[in-house]
């Protein structure tokens, strides 16, 4: 039988790349898309998938363009396709309004058009978020709970949650949406706080800074471990019938917390080092989300393992290896 064909959009992200290594341990056949000038320089822009490069295929496309897209599909033709890129940062500016909207919901568009014109078998997978519920009218979230985005971010993932069920029920295509709670690694981006806690502690230990800049940290997330998400997302596209469902741990921790945990690893008393700064505040920012996964354990046999503590100390002991210090014995 012959190797069954993925392609990742996103594919250089923190999830696109857990997902292809799961995925190539699998055994399928791994298409990237990523932007052209990923290419040209692979050391930086592709950090992540250095690793995998001998194993997996870039197809350079721009998820701006409808005739870009379709002719990745066409010479692709893949059974199976996750659709993880997006502008992903829950940004309040104004000015990023316009992009995100419009890259989000065209991107997505164009790709389950090219699907269902091109491969219509194929099954696809959409990231959704948990800013999708902004300000939830309930406590914990699940996939009844009412839609209420907060930012321009969320709103842009509705609408793309919105085309896969309208793609599902029409044209009666495999299509699935995840609808993912925060999900952090040590491969996660240096603009989410929890990886700017990390690499700050390293910093600090490292004696290349003095102090770490924060928002608020009283905001409270619901915290995963990426690696476990994105094997969440596999086992959606596994099931006989397409359908949506909330991945998270269900237990909500502050900022405050993350912060006081990660210092620790390093022996350090955060209080010392952590400063507030105005300017990381988002006002009117969505209100503490915490997911019910409870389909998904019925369903996917999902279930999220690693502890909250257990994922800070990875994060921070590969940030001060990076950084070239060594965590205090005492603290291991
Ligand atoms: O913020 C607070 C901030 O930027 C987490 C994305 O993957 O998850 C992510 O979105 C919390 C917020 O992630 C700082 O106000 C305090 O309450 O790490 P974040 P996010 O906005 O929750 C969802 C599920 C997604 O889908 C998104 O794509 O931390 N916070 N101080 C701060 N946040 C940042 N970035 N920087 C700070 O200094």
């Amino acid at each position: 039988m012959s190797r069954k064909r993925v392609l990742i959009t996103g594919v250089n992200g923190q999830d696109g790349s857990y997902l292809a290594e799961e995925l190539l341990a699998r055994d399928y056949e791994v298409f990237g898309l990523v932007r052209r000038v990923g290419l040209e320089a692979p050391e930086h822009r592709l950090e992540r998938l250095l690793p995998l490069l001998d194993r997996i295929h870039l197809q350079p496309a721009s998820l701006e363009s409808y005739a870009g897209i379709f002719n990745a599909v066409a010479k692709i033709r893949p059974d199976e396709c996750y659709h993880l890129a997006a502008a992903s940062f829950v940004s309040y500016e104004f000015d990023d309004e316009f992009s995100t909207l419009t890259t989000n919901i065209n991107g997505t568009h164009y790709l389950l058009a090219s699907l269902k014109d091109l491969v219509p078998q194929c099954r696809f997978y959409f990231a959704g978020t948990s800013e999708m519920f902004g300000s939830a009218e309930e406590m914990p979230q699940n996939e009844q709970t009412r839609f209420r985005p907060r930012s321009i971010y969320g709103i842009s993932k509705v609408a793309g949650f919105e085309l896969v069920r309208n793609y599902r029920e029409r044209y009666g295509m495999h299509a699935s949406s995840g609808i993912l709670f925060n999900h952090e690694s040590p491969r996660r981006g240096h603009e989410f706080v929890t990886r700017k806690i990390t690499s700050g502690v390293a910093r600090i230990l490292a004696g290349t800074a003095t102090e770490l800049r924060l928002g608020n940290l009283d905001a409270e997330r619901d915290w995963g471990f990426a690696k476990e998400y994105v094997d969440a997302m596999w086992r959606m596209l596994q099931q006989p019938i397409p359908d949506d469902y909330v991945i998270a741990t269900g237990k909500l921790n502050s900022v405050r917390d993350f912060v006081r945990i990660a210092f620790q690893c390093a022996g350090l008393d955060w209080e010392k080092y952590v400063v507030t700064d105005p300017n990381f505040f988002r006002s009117g920012e969505s209100v503490a989300l915490c997911g019910d996964a409870t389909k998904a354990r019925q369903v996917l046999g999902w279930e999220p393992k690693k502890q909250f503590e257990e994922m800070i100390r990875e994060m921070v002991e590969t940030d001060c290896l990076a950084a070239g210090v060594a965590l205090p014995a005492a603290t291991l």
